[in-house]
């Protein structure tokens, strides 16, 4: 019988790696979508049209029970958070719900599953995040955390209560602390996507100017496709333990700005603009990982590099723009 997967945050960029990943591994791949009308699950349906869909949301514990009552998976991915940094200091308390919580109601809904009879495993997304302000580099699973914004924390508490549940229940519960990852389906929010659609459309003649944050912090940027083979890696795996994915190489908002306008043939000196509203309360100024123990027990490696990566976003984009395609309605998905 095939084996069977639940996916929270299956509308979300990671989420259609990992279905794709384990559909093509022979998995039936269920999602766990909200909202009564959510627009995002009829874009996640062209693309995946295999993937069958359970209703439930992070925020409500009886949903969680059903959905994994229902579905009965051997594997549970919680990919669900609120995961715009930005977004955690506007709405501390839904992230906290979300991101933190949601971790709780979600191991809650296994744990009782279990209790009768059922052996689930479960991959809980955690973030390079937790580590904030660092204390060494690069990071690796024994760095300690100084989170540096509410989805920091929200992510810390999901990480320690994954492991405790693992030592106090016996769970196969891992954590995968990932660095940032990205693709031609990253959310437009974030600084890739906003640079590559930036840079495709300043191209194209769509826009004039890109407005920017810091451009000093530095990112372990790899490509999502790499990384979702590593979630489910980790949940193969012998004994449940906690992994580092990132490329170990890191680079500054600048860096990344300028090689996506040279991908688009331009000189990004004329067209960025720094804007002091999109700086951040408390910022993480360097990120940089050790995958090493990933590389040694799990077989796992990068295959993507930075400028590849880059390249990849802003071809995408100007295709995208081109044939009419609009990012912000979160109608396309390539
Ligand atoms: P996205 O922002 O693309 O996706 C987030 C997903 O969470 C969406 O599917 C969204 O669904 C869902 N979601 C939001 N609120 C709820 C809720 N109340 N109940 C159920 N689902 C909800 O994130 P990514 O795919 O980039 O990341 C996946 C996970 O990995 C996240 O937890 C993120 O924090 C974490 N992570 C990501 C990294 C990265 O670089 N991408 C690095 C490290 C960790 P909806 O359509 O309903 O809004
Ligand atoms: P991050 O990703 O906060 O690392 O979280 P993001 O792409 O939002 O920011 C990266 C860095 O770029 C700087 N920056 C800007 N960022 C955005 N979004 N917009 C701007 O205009 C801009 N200008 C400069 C930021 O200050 C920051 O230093 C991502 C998310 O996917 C999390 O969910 C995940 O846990 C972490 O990666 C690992």
């Amino acid at each position: 019988m095939a084996r069977r997967a639940l996916i929270t945050g299956i509308t979300g960029q990671d989420g259609s790696y990992l279905a794709e990943h384990l559909l093509a591994s022979g998995y039936e791949v269920w999602g766990l979508a909200r909202g009564q009308a959510n627009p995002r699950v009829s874009r996640m349906r062209k693309l995946l049209a295999d993937v069958q869909v359970v209703r439930g949301d992070l925020l409500d514990q009886g949903s969680l029970i059903s959905a994994v009552e229902k579905v009965q998976p051997d594997e549970v991915y919680n990919l669900g958070a609120i995961s715009f940094v930005p977004m955690s200091w506007e709405q501390a308390e839904l992230t906290a719900e979300v991101t933190g919580m949601g971790v709780l109601r979600m191991l809650e809904a296994i744990r009782v599953c279990s209790s009768r009879g059922a052996s689930i495993r479960f991959y809980q997304a955690s973030s390079s995040e937790m580590f904030g302000q660092v204390s060494e580099t690069p990071q690796n699973e024994r760095t300690s955390f100084h989170p540096r914004s509410p989805y920091g924390v929200a992510k810390a508490y999901g990480h320690f209560l994954t492991q405790n549940y693992r030592e106090s229940y016996g769970m196969f519960a891992v954590s995968g602390i990932l660095f940032n990852h990205e693709s031609p389906r990253r959310g437009a929010e974030f600084v890739t996507r906003k640079v590559s659609l930036g840079a495709a459309r300043i191209k194209l003649g769509l826009a004039s100017e890109l407005r920017l944050g810091n451009l000093e912090a530095r990112r372990d940027w790899g490509f999502a496709g790499d990384y979702v083979r590593a979630m489910h890696l980790m949940l193969q795996a012998d004994t449940p333990e906690d992994y580092v994915i990132g490329t170990g190489r890191t680079h500054s908002v600048r860096e990344l700005v300028e090689a996506a306008f040279t991908a688009a043939g331009l000189d990004w000196e004329k067209y960025v603009v720094g804007d002091q509203s999109l700086h951040r309360p408390a910022e993480v100024d360097l990120l940089c990982a050790d995958p090493k123990k990933a590389r040694v027990q799990l077989g796992w490696e990068p295959t993507v590099p930075f400028e590849e990566l880059v390249a990849m976003m802003v071809e995408s984009d100007i295709r995208l723009l081109s044939n009419g395609g609009d990012p912000d309605q979160d109608s396309s998905w390539p």
